[in-house]
């Protein structure tokens, strides 16, 4: 209890920047008076890099109250990375979160637990809130049951991180995601309690307590209330819904 939800939306490699300013003050007009301008609902958008910098400067100029997040950074803060980019530079521009160990990010660029925990580290060293995502595929599923794999993720994620860090942890099955096939909410409440006992045990009472633990994989509007029923499921992380602006207002206005 006492944690604000969050519902996030991971535009993954869709919408230009002209687009994005598109998006952002239809989604804002449309949600004039939804929960969240009273703060009872955090709302962030994860738009790519190159739309960083501009919808930065219209949530400033238009006072839109949505969190802004990067998909990814890299593990180091300056130097000779090509294409790489800092979380210094994500920091500067007033971005909040930023999504760490997606598993397209695990499966297409081959990221394992070890880069995963460095990018954590770099992104508290930058002021910025790690949204740390793990989750099981079908074949670890069938092998392991749902549990094991996202939690031996997240122990690993979790190495070094300070009892007082501010993180949030995302369970997205991988079977789940994009595939219209969501995880039932009781099977989202399992995975999102146990996430919270390693939380827990790597990092306190506290921390289990104050931090968000979200569920991913093909949220829309017409299944969020039922996973945010769940106690131990403190929002979403969504993708394909997070691109319709209708769709994704209605996600975030779940408790009305
Ligand atoms: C999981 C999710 C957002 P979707 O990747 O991170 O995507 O809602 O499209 O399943």
């Amino acid at each position: 209890g006492g944690r604000t939800p969050l519902i996030a939306g991971n535009w993954k490699m869709n919408l230009d920047h002209l687009q994005a300013v598109a998006f952002v003050q239809k989604l804002h007009w449309t949600l004039k008076d939804a929960a969240h301008e009273d703060g009872s609902v955090e709302v962030a958008v994860f738009p790519p890099f190159t739309d960083i910098r501009t919808v930065q400067t219209l949530l400033d100029a238009d006072k839109i109250p949505f969190a802004l997040g990067a998909q990814d950074l890299s593990t180091k803060d300056a130097g000779a990375y090509t294409g790489e980019v800092s979380g210094a530079f994500l920091a500067k521009l007033s971005a909040r979160y930023v999504i760490i160990g997606h598993s397209e990010r695990r499966e297409y660029h081959h990221e394992g637990d070890e880069i995963v925990a460095e990018k954590v580290q770099a992104a508290l060293r930058h002021g910025l809130v790690p949204v740390i995502c793990v989750g099981e595929t079908a074949a670890d599923l069938e092998e392991f049951g749902a549990a094991a794999v996202p939690v031996g993720q997240l122990e690993k994620a979790l190495d070094g991180v300070p009892a007082d860090a501010d993180i949030v942890v995302a369970y997205e099955p991988v079977w789940a995601i994009g595939s219209g096939q969501a995880a039932t909410p009781q099977q989202a409440q399992d995975v999102c309690a146990k996430l919270r006992e390693v939380i827990g045990q790597k990092l306190g009472a506290d921390a289990a307590e104050r931090t968000r633990v979200l569920y991913g994989g093909s949220v829309k509007s017409g299944n969020i209330a039922s996973f945010m029923r769940e106690p131990d499921v403190d929002g979403a992380l969504v993708g394909g819904a997070s691109l319709l602006v209708d769709e994704f207002a209605a996600i975030i206005r779940y408790q009305k």
